[in-house]
């Protein structure tokens, strides 16, 4: 197949999708589950501080029966895992978050203008955020929510918190055979049109296989790369 035959096939196959690019839960790397129940799961990214990408960056899954959760909640079952997460809060304003994992501890407080931890909401597992307009108590998350933690300078109105995300096995193989060929070009397609799709089907493989640019984000940019890796 050449080159130009093989980009015109998948454009082809992903014409009449207009995949509004997001990250699947299973993409992320998450540290630990706080486990409450089976029903719902939500997850809480922690980030440290921005400009070191996902070097301090963590994710914590909480799961739950009920219906919903607050943010507050989500932050208090995490704490309560007892598994090296703990926070302060003044009046329900976070102050504090402190993460201890294999001897270091993260950590930043609130110590303005230097720094102070805002609060963001994902409805895609933190592909797209955005500034939350509540504070913890009053932020409602449903199955399959995300809320991000990023610590920061009072005045940057730029970063966003940084995923951690799943590292990648073999770029191109999307149907985890361990080769990159032809067959991989329809998981290729379902795993940038629709992510929760593609874990349906390939339950045990890794979605990230097809940044084949390596920006960390799976989207139409990744069409000539994979390309090139399935004519090597
Ligand atoms: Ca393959
Ligand atoms: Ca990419």
């Amino acid at each position: 197949m050449s080159k130009y035959l093989g980009i015109v096939g998948i454009w082809l196959l992903l014409a009449g999708t207009a995949p509004g690019w997001a990250y699947s839960p299973l993409d992320v790397q998450v540290e630990w589950w706080a486990s409450a129940g089976t029903e719902h799961h939500v997850l809480a990214i922690v980030d440290f501080w921005p400009e070191n990408g996902a070097a301090d960056s963590f994710a914590f899954g909480y799961a739950f029966d009920q219906e919903q959760v607050t943010g507050y909640q989500v932050l208090v079952a995490l704490q309560a895992a007892n598994l090296g997460f703990s926070f302060a809060d003044d009046g329900g304003f976070v102050t504090d978050i402190w993460y201890v994992k294999d001897g270091t501890t993260y950590h930043a407080g609130y110590q303005w203008p230097e720094s102070y931890w805002s609060y963001w909401v994902s409805p895609d597992a933190g592909e797209n955020w955005d500034y939350s307009w509540y504070g913890a108590g009053d932020r409602i998350l449903q199955d399959g929510d995300t809320d991000g933690w990023l610590a920061k300078p009072g005045d940057d109105e730029t970063s966003q918190p940084v995923v951690p995300l799943r590292p990648q096995t073999v770029v191109g193989d999307l149907n985890c055979d361990g080769q990159v060929d032809f067959d991989d070009i329809n998981p290729f397609v379902l795993a940038l049109g629709e992510p929760a799709g593609y874990y349906d089907e390939f339950p045990s493989c890794n979605r990230l296989n097809a940044d084949a640019n390596h920006d960390e984000h799976v989207d139409f940019d990744d069409i000539d790369a994979f390309i090139g890796l399935l004519s090597q």
